[in-house]
């Protein structure tokens, strides 16, 4: 596997992308999202790549294993004059815009489980990191953080305490180039954050949901100690949970909640 290099990365970017981020590259990080959070807010974007992370992390103080030079660890800061609560959604739109760009280079149809993951085959190819603070001035900075699996070897994905995949095992024959990959990353989350700033996730709903896992499946919610099951009727333009029960619709946004199927059954 090729080197990350920042000078292909800018390169296979058009100029006015390349000239709104700053582009850091590490051999080793603890953290990629933990680096950036240390950091003094900046106007400009700020892109960290680390070719390997120590102490690479999930959501709920979980981990996230990031071998050495196979493996995609992006985090991107960046401000937003939005209040928190108006970033609802935010998350989901970044899975959709990094399935999108993955499909490309994976035979097999990419999925999305709510509220980030992204997998292959029911297993996790990729995963989402989203950490927002407040600033003085109201506006928000957020770091988003990627995952991805690019070709890891299967002993490796055998240590991690869920089924995972690698883009490589989806797609063997193509020629995969993280640097390339990363560039056409950069350039469509950052068209599509300009977008959400406008919008919201409304825009993004339907790109969603058409990709949603579970999606009309019966599942279950998992909420603290207690659960509910219901059917699974995709998110709404906020990017929340939609659950029917009993022929109610209701809608889940808590961070906290996880999602699991019941049965494979289809219940339409
Ligand atoms: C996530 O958390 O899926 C978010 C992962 C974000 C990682 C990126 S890497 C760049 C940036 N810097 C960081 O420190 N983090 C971000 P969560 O939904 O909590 O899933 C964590 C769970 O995924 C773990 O408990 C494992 O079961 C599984 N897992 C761990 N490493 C994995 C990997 N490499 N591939 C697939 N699954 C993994």
């Amino acid at each position: 596997m090729e080197p990350l290099s920042k000078e292909i990365i800018l390169a296979a970017m058009h100029k006015s992308y390349q000239e709104k981020i700053e582009l850091e590259l590490h051999q080793q990080l603890d953290s990629t999202n933990s680096h950036l959070l240390k950091q003094t807010p900046s106007e400009k974007i700020c892109v960290c790549l680390a070719e390997t992370q120590t102490m690479g992390r999930g959501r709920y103080g979980r981990s996230w294993l990031s071998p050495k030079g196979c493996s995609i660890y992006l985090s991107l800061a960046h401000l937003m004059n939005k209040e928190i609560s108006k970033l609802s959604g935010f998350s989901l739109m970044v899975g959709i815009i990094l399935a999108e760009t993955l499909q490309t280079y994976c035979a097999d149809q990419i999925t999305v489980k709510w509220p980030n993951d992204l997998l292959v085959n029911e297993k996790k190819l990729s995963g989402i990191l989203i950490e927002i603070s407040t600033q003085n001035n109201g506006c928000c900075r957020v770091v988003t953080g990627i995952g991805v699996n690019v070709a890891m070897s299967v002993a490796q994905l055998d240590t991690i305490p869920q089924p995972a995949i690698s883009l490589k095992q989806c797609n063997p024959v193509k020629r995969l180039s993280r640097n390339n990959i990363i560039a056409d990353l950069l350039v469509n989350l950052l068209q599509a954050i300009d977008r959400f700033t406008k919008s919201g996730f409304a825009i993004f709903r339907t790109r969603w949901n058409e990709r949603d896992l579970w999606l009309n499946q019966l599942v279950e919610l998992q909420i603290g100690n207690k659960s509910i099951s219901g059917i699974h009727r995709g998110v709404d333009k906020f990017g929340a949970l939609l659950l029917e029960h009993q022929g109610k619709l209701s809608s889940w946004n808590s961070g906290e909640v996880s999602l699991r199927r019941v049965s494979s059954e289809t219940t339409n």
